[in-house]
């Protein structure tokens, strides 16, 4: 084994190890091609890391797998799915570094990231998974991003300040319409008519606020887009404005947080369970238990500053950070 591997090549590897479908293999040996450095004492390992590669191929085409191209997604976990989107080379690997514990490859030249990455960021008491994608641009944007973006439950449109922010936010927009992805930020606006076009919540964020003019064109930004999405003015790099995003993100995804007690006892706030805005004491009930739907009798609710323990009808609507306890 050569030396100096660097630690994400080593987590590709885990995850390699892990993997249990060819397409979750090769998924992985493509992480590790990706970081692994590319030097005399390596040129082996690479090229097995290849062979191998071809071969998973080989057998998934036999099997009549997905073809290439077709082979990601990732698996949602935690509260809410989130995914990134932008040009190339605008920060999005940086910004998901900055949130989340994962280690993408960040570098100076576009089109570094070539799979998609998920990492967890721990807002408050709950965890949000974000997922770091190639770049889109004209002719060159992997078709599979657009199955990603369908299947997430917010859209991250991530911008660089320093250039020409206007003409990015428009290029990932059509790249996006190709696909028939529409998306809506706070208005609810119609959507070109068509078959098969989905609506994707979305917040922009405009990256490298700490570079050359992105004062000038935060300002734009927020002129021009303000009134269809909520804008982020963020710097990855110097960590500016994150914790606002992070609850912008948290907002974004439309859910809320409901803490259960027993009688008698203290609520259980270190397990909150978390369901769509507009959900009522009977979907909560549903959550924790399918049984619990028909033996629901009543509940007692508790709301910071307004309720103390009343009792409240199934059809009762609850609120993010409600505690209640169950009448079964
Ligand atoms: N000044 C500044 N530079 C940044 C910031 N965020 C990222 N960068 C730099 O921008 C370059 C691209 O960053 P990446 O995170 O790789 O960009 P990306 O959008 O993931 O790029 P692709 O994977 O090619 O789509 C790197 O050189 C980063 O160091 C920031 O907030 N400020
Ligand atoms: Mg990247």
């Amino acid at each position: 084994m050569p030396a100096n591997l660097p630690p994400q090549y080593l987590e590709a590897e885990r995850q390699f190890r892990q993997a249990r479908t060819p397409a979750e293999k090769i998924q992985a040996i493509e992480a590790m091609l990706a970081v692994i450095p590319k030097h005399k004492g390596t040129e082996k390992l690479i090229g097995d890391l290849r062979r191998r590669i071809s071969k998973l191929k080989e057998e998934t085409e036999k099997k009549g797998g997905p073809k290439r191209g077709a082979l990601f997604s990732v698996e949602r976990e935690g509260a809410g799915q989130v995914a990134l989107v932008g040009p190339p080379n605008v920060g999005k690997s940086m910004l998901l570094s900055r949130l989340t514990h994962a280690t993408p490859e960040v570098a100076d030249y576009p089109f570094t990231t070539r799979t998609p990455l998920p990492g967890m960021m721990p807002f408050e008491d709950i965890k949000i998974q974000l997922v770091d994608l190639p770049p889109l641009f004209p002719g060159h944007t992997e078709h599979w991003i657009g199955g990603i973006v369908r299947n997430a439950d917010l859209v991250l449109l991530v911008v660089d300040l320093v250039e020409g922010p206007l003409e990015q936010v428009e290029m990932v927009l059509g790249e996006l319409e190709r696909m028939k992805i529409w998306l809506m930020g706070r208005r609810p606006e119609e959507p070109p008519r068509g078959a098969g076009i989905v609506v994707k919540k979305a917040v922009l964020v405009g990256n490298k606020g700490d570079g050359k003019g992105a004062v000038d064109h935060g300002a734009l930004l927020v002129e021009l887009y303000g009134d269809r999405f909520p804008v982020f003015i963020v710097s990855a790099r110097e960590r500016e404005n994150l914790e606002g995003l992070m609850r912008e993100i948290y907002q974004g995804l439309g859910i809320l947080r409901v803490y259960t007690k027993v009688p008698g006892k203290a609520p259980d706030f270190a397990a909150p369970f978390v369901l769509p805005v507009g959900s009522t004491v009977w979907e909560v009930a549903g959550s924790i238990h399918k049984d619990f739907v028909e033996k629901l009798k009543f509940a007692r609710l508790w709301r910071r500053g307004a309720l103390e323990g009343m009792r409240v009808p199934r059809e009762y609507l609850v609120q993010d950070g409600d505690v209640i306890e169950l009448h079964l």
